[in-house]
């Protein structure tokens, strides 16, 4: 890092640790920014950062009676979504990165992010974000500082986190957190890079001013840094929902699940019972990351690292997920969704009328019947978790919940059943090592064709995805009571390309017999991919479904689970030099049981 010889002002800091106040000056000498500000995380702070934001014009106040504390911001358009074709893993070899990752060598990534980071904060202020990932006082959590010239990064890690003074605290003279530093530059794609350099717990993240690429609490700590973490201490960063599933008895059950997105995870993390599950409550632990880690009772425990929900709003109504609707009634933040006459947001898909004339994503009026769409598709909220009528009991419990089961999920039209239990747990990671998820129309390239997106970690593991393998297999030897393991399909399709099950809240009819396996209590069928439910082993009252729908929706063909077999070899094949040997041989398994079938 470039240095120069005068000290530079850190402002008022709030903390006295040493190994903090000499990072934040050795930052602030590179970046120079005007000023620095500490950030306490207080009421009183949040309200002086949102005047700011609104008079500096990067937020605008919503419509207090129907939207209250709540803003609505833009993005530059070059700048909407995570970019990870300018994502680094900066590792001291290409190797230790694997071919799931872009490699930057540390050296190279220091010098080239430190060339753009020299002086990027002048006549701007540092803003010093301390924060906890995980409940405060957790084993689990962990620290991080973010540095940054964005108040919308404030605002957004102030609900995304737990922020300020408690982390602060957390962390007392400790030299052990992830050093985070982001500069917006200019918002140029040309000067926009992300990179994470495991070694040093570092995260220097540059030219992007959105989402996944700048809330460094998030994609980069909880699951690239966290997976590097996890690996060396012995635990599981994962990109999971945790729900926890009440009976009418009074019994919480946890599940973690893991879905690539538009496969509907935060509906799922959020899902409301049908009728006939009379008592039933489903809990929210969190909508997109899981941290897992063996417990003294030799279970999985985890914990929800977020403070709150970074969803895709497109497509979010009162139907869909009346729980997501209630959390952004109030205190959220809105980014590139449409503004209406009115001052609340709209996007497409949400409930009621089509307004006839709004603000578009990019602050243009657009009229109703527009070719062009209002809200752009990855557009977001950020609410606060405390805002979920459903938010677990649990959620900042610093043991964390203990998990009896692990989904794995994706959109497949064809070959994989509505649900199916592995036979253990080599045969779960397999499950998740081959997940697999159809593009859709909105994607460009071909439609319908299955993309592996191994425990929907590929664009967030953070080394070789072969030895993430390896690291899923060898925590059996850690937890004496492994949570058992399921795939779920809800979107195979019948004759004409319908869906041949409904989905949304009649997905507790599948959970609620992954539960009742999870707890040795529901019988099942053997087949030679694994376990599944007959027809009259799920509960089905009240649902008005052709039985044939729901048999074919389970059926497991052999012809396709042929064809889904030679796939999954090709996608193995990328990771051979790294592959687990178990993993190869339970394809060659499955293999010789359909020949035997
Ligand atoms: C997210 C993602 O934003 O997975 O959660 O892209
Ligand atoms: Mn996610």
């Amino acid at each position: 890092m470039s240095t120069t010889l005068e000290k530079a002002d850190i402002g008022a800091p709030i903390t006295s640790n040493a190994h903090l106040l000499s990072w934040v000056e050795e930052c602030a000498r590179l970046t120079r920014p005007d000023r620095v500000v500490w950030c306490d995380g207080s009421e009183e702070e949040k309200e002086r950062l949102l005047a700011l934001a609104v008079s500096e014009g990067v937020l605008a106040p919503l419509n207090k009676e129907k939207r209250p504390n709540s803003y609505w911001s833009r993005s530059n358009p070059n700048d909407v979504a995570r970019v990870e074709h300018l994502t680094f893993i900066c590792t001291d070899t290409k190797e230790e990165a694997g071919p799931n990752n872009n490699w930057m060598s540390p050296e190279e990534g220091y010098q080239k992010l430190g060339a753009l980071f020299e002086g990027s904060m002048k006549g701007r202020t540092m803003y010093v974000i301390p924060y906890a990932m995980g409940p405060i006082g957790s084993p689990l959590t962990k620290i991080g500082i973010e540095l940054t010239d964005s108040v919308y990064v404030v605002l957004n890690m102030g609900i995304m986190t737990r922020m300020g003074k408690p982390a602060l605290e957390m962390l007392g003279d400790s030299n052990d957190f992830n050093r985070g530093l982001h500069s917006m530059l200019d918002v140029n794609p040309e000067r926009r890079y992300i990179c994470h350099f495991p070694d040093d717990n570092t995260i220097w993240s540059v030219g992007s001013a959105y989402g996944g690429n700048v809330l460094l609490g998030k994609k980069c700590l909880a699951l690239r840094i966290g997976s590097h973490l996890g690996r060396n201490e012995g635990w599981m960063a994962e990109h999971m929902l945790i729900m926890g599933v009440e009976s009418p008895e009074g019994e919480t059950t946890y599940v973690a699940a893991a879905f690539p997105s538009a496969c509907g995870k935060t509906n799922f993390a959020m899902l409301i019972p049908p009728a006939a599950f009379d008592g039933w409550k489903v809990w929210t632990v969190g909508d997109d990351i899981c941290w897992m880690r063996p417990g003294p009772d030799g279970r999985l425990w985890a914990i929800n690292p977020e403070n709150g929900y970074f969803g895709v709003a497109p497509g979010t109504n009162y139907a869909t997920n009346p729980n997501a609707m209630r959390t952004v009634e109030h205190g959220s933040l809105f980014t590139n969704v449409a503004l209406t006459k009115d001052g609340d947001v709209w996007w497409e898909g949400m409930d009621g009328e089509v307004p006839e004339e709004l603000t578009d994503w990019q602050g243009r009026p657009w009229r109703k019947g527009s070719a062009e769409k209002a809200a752009h598709p990855n557009s977001r909220f950020t609410a606060p978790m405390q805002n979920n009528p459903m938010l677990s009991p649990r959620v900042n419990d610093p043991a964390g919940v203990p998990i009896s089961a692990i989904i794995f999920g994706g959109r497949r039209s064809t070959t994989i059943p509505l649900v199916l239990q592995s036979f253990n747990w080599t045969h779960g990671v397999y499950l998740g090592a081959t997940m697999g998820s159809e593009t859709t129309a909105a994607a460009v390239g071909k439609v319908g064709v299955v993309r592996r997106d191994p425990m929907a970690m590929l664009p967030f593991c953070g080394y070789d995805m072969g030895r993430y393998f390896g690291h899923w297999l060898q925590m059996a030897n850690r937890i004496p009571h492994l949570p058992r393991v399921f795939q779920v399909n809800w979107f195979r399709k019948g004759e004409g390309g319908r869906f041949l099950w409904p989905g949304y809240g009649e997905n507790m009819r599948i959970l609620k017999w992954i539960v009742d396996r999870a707890n040795g209590r529901a019988a099942g069928l053997e087949t030679p991919f694994g376990w599944v439910p007959r027809r009259s082993d799920l509960n089905m009252d009240g649902l008005d479904i052709d039985p044939a729908d729901v048999d074919a929706a389970m059926a497991l063909r052999p012809d396709e689970w042929r064809a889904e077999l030679e796939d999954q070899a090709e996608h193995f094949a990328k990771y051979s030099a790294t592959m687990p040997r178990e993993l190869v041989l339970m394809r060659e398994l499955l293999m010789a049981r359909l020949a035997r079938s």
